[in-house]
């Protein structure tokens, strides 16, 4: 799939549009999801351009590692690492990914059941 630069997730990288973030460094950006679905609830994305997961090319294996690094990192730092948290990935139409720039869900604060819905 091609990349659309005009998605809400290029427009927050771009600071067109304001996210409350928690974590930035030179390859993510991290911020609250305006639609939590848990008391915690941050996503991280690539500031590469990368539609989806399926999309991403050996030479985006680096930032794939990064943002799984800054998961961890950021539920560090949000008290939820100890306790439990879930990360998701949602790839495509059928996993209901609804903004076509990789994102990570950070998620905590209650209980999850598995399998997922
Ligand atoms: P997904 O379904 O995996 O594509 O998740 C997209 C998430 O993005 C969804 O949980 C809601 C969130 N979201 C959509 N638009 C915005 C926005 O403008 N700001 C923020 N902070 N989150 C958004």
């Amino acid at each position: 799939m091609s990349y659309d630069d005009n998605n809400i997730f290029a427009k927050i990288l771009r600071k067109e549009i304001p996210a409350d973030v928690v974590h930035e460094d030179e390859h993510c950006l991290a911020f609250r999801d305006i639609q939590p679905q848990a008391p915690t609830h941050v996503l991280v994305i690539p500031k590469q351009p990368i539609a989806k997961l399926a999309d991403a090319t050996p030479e985006d294996r680096q930032v794939l590692g990064h943002l799984m690094w800054a998961a961890g990192e950021i539920a560090r730092k949000e008290g939820i690492a100890e306790d439990g948290f879930r990360i998701a990935i949602n790839n495509g139409g059928r996993a209901n990914q609804t903004v076509f720039h990789l994102h990570v869900h950070v998620m905590g604060g209650r209980d999850f059941t598995w399998p997922p819905g």
